[in-house]
């Protein structure tokens, strides 16, 4: 059933305390209230991506000291995810700085890691940039669990983020990876300078797509030196929170993932954004080039929480 934009504007406009307190409700419904998924990410391909998403520090449009490097082998994210279920993560994410993915033996070698990390009783996530159809049946077809493709922000906002593809280009990745079975990882990221209304065009665009996603992931932004968006001022942590509780709201079964952006968020930062309905985070000491709390940091906060690592539901 479609939710209209005036309605997605009032819930997440009310007050807080009844946005949050709604919003744990409905967890509470459809969720174990104590638990919260752990994925671990890796950096397959690092940097000289053509795109110029004035956010990403992987942008080759930009001078940043982000460390490049090709596609990664086999056997290097065998080692990453065999070190991160170690640690307590039951996914993989696996990144690669690509305006799409590539055809080939390149490709080729992304669908053994997918295998791979399946093979070690994971989940397993990809965000490769834009797909084709073909391309989605494949990693279906090798075990892929989700795939990672952001909207990052309102239709009418994106443009002044993103110049070198279009919503559209983003919708129709999106489309190919519903229709080949292979579960939607969609989300955006707050702090880039956008409104409340662009917040709320987000999240009511990803409320009605024809594949809900089943995975959101709620990125602040972490301001890059040498990226346009360096200078930008710290998010709110409250527009977070309620980013986060109304996600929770228009997506009652989704996971929520707080993602980006905990290094700066206090532990007690984190306490409303968990009783808001995130349910999901990475962890290990980098995300796919900034720093994360790292293994240490986030066991300290879930103890001091009261917060389970949620085992593994496939
Ligand atoms: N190149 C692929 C793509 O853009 O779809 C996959 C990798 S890309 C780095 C994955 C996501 O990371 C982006 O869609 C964006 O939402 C997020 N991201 C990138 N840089 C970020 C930053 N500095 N702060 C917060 N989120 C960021
Ligand atoms: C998502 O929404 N956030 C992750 C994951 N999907 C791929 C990436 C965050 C990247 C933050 C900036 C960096 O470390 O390069
Ligand atoms: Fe490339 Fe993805 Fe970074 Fe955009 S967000 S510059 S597509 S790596």
């Amino acid at each position: 059933m479609a939710i209209s934009l005036e309605r997605v504007g009032e819930i997440y406009h009310q007050p807080l305390l009844s946005l949050v307190y709604a919003a744990q409700t409905v967890h509470r419904q459809h969720h174990a209230a104590d638990q919260v998924q752990l994925c671990t990410l890796a950096n397959i391909k690092s940097g000289r991506c053509p795109e110029d998403c004035r956010y990403c520090p992987q942008s080759a449009r930009y001078t940043t000291a982000t460390e490049t490097y090709p596609l990664l082998t086999v056997a290097a994210v065998q080692q990453q995810a065999i070190a991160a279920k170690a640690a307590g993560a039951t996914r993989l994410c696996m990144g690669a700085a690509w305006r799409s993915a590539p055809q080939g033996a390149e490709f080729e070698r992304v669908l053994a890691m997918v295998r791979t990390v399946r093979d070690l009783g994971m989940e397993a996530c990809a965000t490769l940039g834009m797909l084709s159809a073909e391309q989605a049946r494949q990693l279906a077809a090798a075990g892929l669990t989700a795939y990672n493709h952001n909207l990052d922000t309102s239709p009418e906002f994106y443009p002044e983020i993103i110049s070198t593809r279009t919503y559209d280009d983003r919708l129709e990745t999106l489309a190919h990876v519903a229709a080949a079975g292979i579960q939607v990882c969609c989300g955006g990221i707050v702090g880039l300078g956008e409104t409340d209304a662009d917040r709320i065009g987000l999240l009511h665009v990803l409320a009605n797509l024809e594949a809900p996603p089943t995975s959101v992931p709620i990125n602040a932004l972490v301001p890059v030196a040498g990226t346009p968006l360096a200078d930008c001022p710290p998010v709110d942590p409250l527009v977070l929170v309620r980013t986060i509780a109304t996600a929770r709201l228009l997506l009652p079964t989704a996971r929520v993932r707080l993602s980006a952006g905990r290094q700066t968020l206090s532990e007690s930062d984190h306490c409303p954004v968990f009783l808001a309905g995130a349910n999901s985070i990475f962890t290990g000491d980098k995300l796919l080039t900034t720093p994360n709390p790292g293994e240490a940091a986030d066991a300290a906060l879930l103890a001091r929480l009261g917060l389970q690592p949620a085992p593994l539901t496939q």
